[in-house]
């Protein structure tokens, strides 16, 4: 076995709409993964935290306008700043627990009306998860929950198109976890397809996205 399909950690993605729980999900995964003693960590996109991402937030919170394939664009690069340091990691056997990936900028950008494929192009080669739990949650009951409507996007008809165009994304790594049962029984779903999915990444090389 060569060296670096030795002992990998996963990449794991949660996708999803906006208020779908994924963030609490990912949390709880982190928290129970941590117990079991795996080396795990938490990585969020957009990450606010760089210049990209600093850009993308005053977007978001719309303080700043942008051209839309501009924003497309920024999305996709704050997910390539990272990449290096994220392959490292999955390398050395960390398992990444990812709030949000290409799908969210691609499945967002179309909903504006953006062409599917151009808009697939920049993420073309980010490193490919391992397993996307894509949560399903009827937008009604996403936009009651706190916070809703609050940033660019939140709105019900635009969530709508969203959905399905997540749906039209779906690869074969993908599971479907409905989002509208308690937060613990969606854990517990959660854990155990990541359980496996842990398992049999350790010996799998590291693929390219959409290559
Ligand atoms: N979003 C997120 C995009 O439009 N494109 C992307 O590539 C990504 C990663 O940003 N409404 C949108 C989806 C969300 C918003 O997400 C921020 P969050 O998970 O609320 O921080």
């Amino acid at each position: 076995m060569g060296k670096e399909t030795m002992s990998r950690g996963a990449l794991i993605v949660f996708e999803g709409c906006d208020r779908c729980g994924k963030t609490t999900q990912c949390a709880k995964l982190k928290e129970k993964l941590v117990d079991e003693g795996e080396d795990v960590e938490l990585v969020k996109f957009p990450d606010r935290t760089t210049p990209i991402g600093k850009l993308i937030n005053s977007y978001l919170q719309m303080t700043e306008e942008l051209d839309d394939r501009v924003a497309h664009l920024l999305f996709s690069s704050n997910r390539w700043e990272a990449m290096e340091l994220m392959k490292k990691k999955l390398k050395a056997g960390t398992t990444l627990i990812v709030d949000r990936y290409a799908y969210s900028g691609i499945a967002y950008s179309s909903a504006k009306g953006m062409d599917l494929d151009w808009c697939k192009n920049p993420d073309v080669g980010l490193i490919q998860p391992d397993t996307v739990i894509y949560l399903s949650v009827s937008e009604e009951i996403a936009s009651q929950r706190s916070h809703y409507g609050g940033e660019r996007y939140e709105k019900l008809e635009f969530q709508k198109k969203v959905h399905k165009n997540f749906l039209e994304l779906q690869e074969p790594y993908w599971e479907v976890v409905p989002g509208d049962a308690s937060v613990d029984d969606i854990h517990k779903q959660i854990h155990s397809i990541v359980r496996k999915t842990i398992n049999q990444s350790k010996s799998k090389p590291l693929l390219k996205l959409w290559t």
